[in-house]
């Protein structure tokens, strides 16, 4: 005989073991995350500390995998990829999609901002236009976090602008590809994932960058020296696909905006903190690391000149207004 408690009893155990089957699959979200950059970077690992906040914040319901060094997309595909829903976040340094809007590029528009307190300033300053063109493109921005102030690499030592004519120089973005140009050297665009193989192969012997690229690609194994041009600090975005983001419920979206306010301070504060160390290292390993002459200086400035009047005129009145709103900070 069947009486109501037991009933009760047996629907409620039905119930939970419904709920047991209906649990890993329905409670648990799995995304990836793709990132351009080694895992030991401090962007790699921030994204990995970031991750590990949402899935805490979310009592696990949230899982982000973060693939490290371009391992599942490669650098110059992960905003696409997120676009089109492939991945539902990534991580990659915005300026690389410059050609699709020149704010996309504020960042390295030279000795504009050099210092980490101006890159901040700038970022305050451009962040809404960025967001709205990413917005556009069915990506939410979640944060952006800089490398540290870009200097070149080379084999010998470079006195004036005149000395790198002819070098095999490696670009990353629209800007250092224009670099190349102007100073009269033969450049190859190449992602920081195979930059350690090709300086080992003697494809480029040359490269503008961070501290950080230099150590994460051992640049010691193949060049001697790195002038600390301090042409500017360009920054990483992570970002999550719009309507993966919406599907959530508010709760889940909230656990990713907090996570992504911390990750974006903490990102900050590695860069500043380990910028000096890079150096270090690559002293360390010894490179001779020291300051452009003034004639090398002043070379960079003028071609600095050209790259800042080739944005504007992309950028147009919406650059511009940026630019002006920046400089009254
Ligand atoms: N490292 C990246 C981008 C800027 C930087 O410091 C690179 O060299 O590809």
């Amino acid at each position: 005989m069947i009486n109501r408690r037991h009933l009760a009893a047996a629907s409620f155990a039905f119930g939970v073991s419904a709920l047991a089957f209906a649990m890993p699959a329905s409670a648990q979200t799995k995304w990836n995350l793709p990132a351009a950059y080694p895992s030991d970077n401090p962007h790699s690992e921030n994204l990995v500390l970031f991750a590990k906040d949402v899935e805490a914040a979310t009592a696990g319901k949230l899982q982000i995998t973060v693939h490290p060094n371009a391992s599942l997309f490669k650098a110059p595909e992960i905003k696409r990829a997120v676009a089109s829903g492939q991945a539902q976040m990534g991580e990659v340094l915005m300026s690389l999609h410059e050609n699709e809007d020149p704010v996309y590029g504020i960042d390295v528009v030279p000795f504009l901002a050099t210092s980490f307190a101006d890159s901040r300033k700038l970022y305050t300053a451009s962040k809404a236009a960025i967001e709205k063109k990413l917005d556009s493109q069915g990506i939410k921005l979640l944060f952006m976090v800089p490398w540290a102030p870009q200097g070149v690499y080379a084999k010998k030592d470079i006195n004036t602008v005149e000395d790198m004519k002819g070098l095999k120089w490696r670009s990353y973005n629209v800007g250092t590809a224009r670099l190349g140009e102007l100073l009269g050297m033969q450049s190859v665009t190449i992602q920081a994932a195979e930059l350690p193989q090709a300086l080992a192969t003697g494809v480029v012997n040359s490269f503008m960058s961070s501290g950080g690229t230099g150590y994460d690609s051992k640049a010691w194994e193949s060049l001697t020296h790195f002038y600390d041009t301090q042409a500017w600090i360009p920054k990483d975005a992570t970002f999550v696909n719009k309507a993966a983001f919406n599907g959530l419920d508010k709760a889940t979206q909230d656990a990713i905006l907090k996570a992504a306010a911390t990750a974006e301070e903490r990102g900050w504060k590695m860069w500043q903190e380990k910028a000096g160390w890079y150096l270090d290292q690559l002293k360390a390993k010894g490179m001779k690391v020291q300051a452009p002459s003034p004639e090398l200086a002043a070379g960079f400035k003028k071609a600095g000149e050209t790259l800042t009047a080739d944005w504007l005129k992309k950028a147009g009145a919406e650059g511009q207004a940026i630019i002006d709103a920046y400089k009254k900070m």
